[in-house]
Order: C-alpha cells, then structure tokens, then sequence
C-alpha cells in the first residue's frame, strides 16, 4: 500500500511538471522592435486599409522627422504589407506581411520629403506618402 501511494506521488509530480514546462514554451510572439518603444496616442495613426488588391488610399501624410503608427487593416485573406522608399528607392520600413487581420506598424521618423509605400506581395499596390 505504501509503494501504491509513492506511486501515486511521483506520478502527480511528473504530471506537474510536464504541465509547468508545457505552459512556459508558449509566450505571444512580439515583434522585434529596433526603436524604443514610443507611446504615441492612438490618435495620431495613421489608418490604411487593404480589399481586393488595393489600399484604402493612394497617398498618406506624416509628420517630419518623428516616428509615427500606421494602423493597417488587411480586410482580405491574401497576403500584404506596407513598406515605404524614399525617391532614390533606399528602403525606409518593412511592415510585417499579414492577412485578415490589422496590425500597428511604428515607422521611424523620416526626413520631411516625398515616399512610396508599397505592398511587397502586390508590387502595383502603391501609393505616395508625404512627410511634412
Ligand atoms: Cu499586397
């Protein structure tokens, strides 16, 4: 009877334990931001939306040389993202590709100036984006 009860015992620690390490591998992916974390009010996003291959918007206004949020909505189950060039065609952002879903973008600042952003998936989704 006391060998049935240690048994007992060691299998409730092993079931512990299995729970314990199960729980800890599990931790919401969080992207990897290389600016530090900026506290900007919701309000001052920038909201962009994507439905049948197209933004919501052919052009965009930010502020100079502040970073800034880009709410996009991706409305669709395909596949897009936003990124943004500068004239010369240098990569400023890359927005992490999503589907059916809205994300928050932190963009860096930028220099007051005309951009591109694009969809990386859809090339000819396009539009220009004014920092100013
Ligand atoms: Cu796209």
């Amino acid at each position: 009877m006391k060998r049935l009860v240690l048994g007992l015992g060691l299998v409730a620690l092993a079931v512990i334990s299995a729970a314990c390490s199960g729980g800890s591998g599990a931790s919401p992916s969080a992207p990897a931001a290389s600016a530090p974390a900026a506290s900007a009010p919701a309000g001052d996003a920038i909201t962009v939306s994507a439905k049948d291959l197209k933004f919501s918007t052919a052009s965009i206004t930010a502020p100079a040389d502040e970073a800034f949020q880009i709410v996009f909505d991706n409305q669709e189950g395909v596949p897009h993202n936003i990124a943004i060039k500068d004239a010369a065609g240098a990569e400023k952002f890359k927005g992490e590709i999503v589907t059916s879903t809205t994300i928050t973008y932190d963009v860096p600042a930028l220099a007051a100036g005309a951009y591109e952003f694009w969809c990386e998936v859809h090339p000819d989704m396009k539009g220009t984006l004014t920092a100013g």
